[in-house]
């Protein structure tokens, strides 16, 4: 593996996060980019609408695997095996993000979802927990490509303390443990931060287990 496994948000706050600074080649980085604008072209992106609401998100997204993560204003968040518009499964994790599994998790079964989050230069994730999965003692594997972001995580009660820290390209956490329910987000993002992206912007992926 490239890159120090960082002990330093554990001191922080006490939860197990790993996080990988420049886990990732940028040659890595850049086939990554190509495995993702194909998704895309097979699951186009959408934008989330909050549950009741509607409000749209400022982020827009896709997935791969064999379950992805959608929300919508009449069903609200939920996994399903299939694209909320076009109705058609989901594209195959990519066998990279699976051997990245396997090599930075202990975990005996594959990710299920692949959440493909793309961030324009104004776009922001607010302070959340992630549950609406139905096991949570697998890991969380989370990979960061494009511009630089803000990323803050707290403890698992949403008034918990927060430490903020830049996440750059290339780099990969792990979230495992009490960290898989911290309460996290992202606050801005540094446009021109990054070339690996022909316009400004972020994709963060996210793999996880749904179900046991
Ligand atoms: C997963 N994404 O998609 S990834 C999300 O940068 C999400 O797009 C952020 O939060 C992003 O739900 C953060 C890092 C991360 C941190 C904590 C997690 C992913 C996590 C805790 C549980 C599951
Ligand atoms: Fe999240």
């Amino acid at each position: 593996m490239q890159g120090i496994v960082c002990a330093k948000l554990n001191k922080n706050h006490g939860i197990s996060e790993k996080w990988v600074p420049q886990c990732l080649s940028i040659d890595e980085q850049s086939a990554l980019v190509d495995e993702i604008r194909q998704i895309a072209t097979q699951a186009p992106l959408f934008v989330p609408k909050m549950p009741n609401t509607g409000k749209p998100m400022s982020i827009r997204m896709t997935n791969c695997g064999p379950l992805g993560w959608v929300t919508t204003k009449e069903d609200g968040y939920r996994y399903q095996e299939t694209h909320p518009e076009t109705g058609t499964p989901w594209p195959k994790i990519p066998q990279s993000l699976l051997n990245l599994w396997d090599k930075l998790t202990d975990y005996p079964k594959p990710p299920q979802a692949c959440l493909v989050n793309f961030y324009e230069a104004s776009a922001k994730m607010g302070l959340h927990q992630d549950k609406d999965e139905e096991v949570f003692d697998a890991p969380a594997l989370s990979i960061s490509l494009g511009d630089t972001c803000l990323f803050r995580i707290g403890g698992e009660n949403r008034k918990d303390p927060t430490k903020s820290f830049k996440l750059q390209s290339g780099d990969v956490m792990l979230l495992t443990g009490k960290s898989r329910m911290a309460f996290h987000g992202v606050d801005k993002i540094y446009p021109g931060t990054s070339t690996l992206l022909k316009q400004d912007g972020r994709i963060n992926l996210t793999l996880r287990r749904v179900t046991d």
